[in-house]
C-alpha cells in the first residue's frame, strides 16, 4: 500500500505536538508503521534553518525571505524523510507543512496564497498531504498555553524559540482566519478540530477520522 501523509496545523499552543504523539502511538498500536517529524526541522540542514527562523536571535527576515527559507527547509525534509517513508508505505505525520507558510507568510504577512502556491509548485511540485488536521483555538488561550510551556524551558533568552509568539495578538487572530480559509479552499483534505476540547476528546476524534480516511484509501486502491 502506498504511504499516507498526515499534517497538523494551527496557531501557537493549539496542541499539535500533544496530538501527534497520541495519534502516532494509537496508529502504531493498530499495526501501522508511522514516522513523525516536524517543520521547520527534521533533517540536520532543516534544523539549522529552524534556528535562524524561530530563535529570538535568529535574524530579522522579511516575509518573502522567511517563505523561501521555510521552503528550503521543507524541500530537504521532503526529499530525505517524507518521500522515502511514503514510498515504503509508511504513514508520515508532520507537525506543520505548506499550510503554515500559507497562513503565516501568505495570509498573516500578506504575501498571498497564490504566491505561496507558486513557490510550493517550484519546490515540491504537487506534493500535498492526504489529510490535514487544523487545530482551531482562540489565539489568546493558545498563546497562554505556549507561554506556560516556554517559561518551563530552562534555556537562555536568546536561544528561546519564541520569535513568532512575540508577534501581536491581532496577527494571531489573522492567522486563525488564514487557517480557516485554507480549510474552506480544500474541505476534502482539511479537517477542523476544536482545540478548546480536552486532550483526550480531541485525540479520540482525530484517531477516528484518521482510521476512516485510511480505510477509504485502502478501498479506493482495491476498487
Ligand atoms: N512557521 C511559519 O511562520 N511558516 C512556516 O511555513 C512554518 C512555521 C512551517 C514554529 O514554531 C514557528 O514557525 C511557528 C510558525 C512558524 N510559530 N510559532 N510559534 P514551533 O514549531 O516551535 O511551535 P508551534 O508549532 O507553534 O508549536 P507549539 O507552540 O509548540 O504548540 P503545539 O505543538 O501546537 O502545542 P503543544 O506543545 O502540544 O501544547 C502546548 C501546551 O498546551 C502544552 O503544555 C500542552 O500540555 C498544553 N495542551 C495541549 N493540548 C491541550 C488541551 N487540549 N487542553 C489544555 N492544554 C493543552
Amino acid at each position: 500500500m502506498p504511504g499516507f501523509f498526515i499534517t497538523f496545523e494551527g496557531g501557537e499552543g493549539s496542541g499539535k505536538t500533544t496530538q501527534i504523539n497520541k495519534l502516532a502511538e494509537s496508529l502504531n498500536a493498530a499495526g501501522y508503521k508511522v514516522v513523525t517529524t516536524r517543520e521547520p526541522g527534521g533533517t540536520p540542514e532543516s534544523e539549522k534553518i529552524r534556528q535562524l527562523l524561530v530563535q529570538r536571535d535568529g535574524g530579522n527576515w522579511s516575509p518573502m525571505a522567511e517563505a523561501l527559507m521555510f521552503f528550503a527547509a521543507r524541500l530537504m525534509l521532503y526529499q530525505k524523510i517524507i518521500k522515502p517513508a511514503l514510498d515504503e508505505g509508511k504513514i508520515v505525520i508532520c507537525d506543520r507543512f505548506t499550510d503554515s507558510t500559507r497562513a503565516y507568510q501568505g495570509y498573516g504577512h500578506d504575501l498571498g496564497f497564490d504566491v505561496i502556491d507558486e513557490l510550493k509548485h517550484i519546490a515540491l511540485g504537487d506534493a500535498e498531504p492526504n489529510l490535514t488536521f487544523i487545530l482551531d483555538i482562540d489565539p489568546k488561550s493558545g498563546i497562554e498555553r505556549a507561554q506556560e510551556r516556554l517559561s518551563s524551558q530552562k534555556i537562555n533568552a536568546e536561544r528561546r524559540e519564541d520569535r513568532f509568539e512575540k508577534l501581536d495578538l491581532s496577527f494571531h487572530q489573522r492567522l486563525r482566519e488564514g487557517f480557516l480559509q485554507i480549510a474552506k479552499r480544500e474541505p476534502q483534505r482539511c479537517v477542523i478540530v476544536d482545540a478548546a476540547q480536552t486532550i483526550e476528546h480531541m485525540a479520540q476524534s482525530i484517531l477516528q477520522t484518521a482510521l476512516k480516511r485510511l480505510e477509504e484509501r485502502l478501498e479506493e486502491r482495491k476498487g
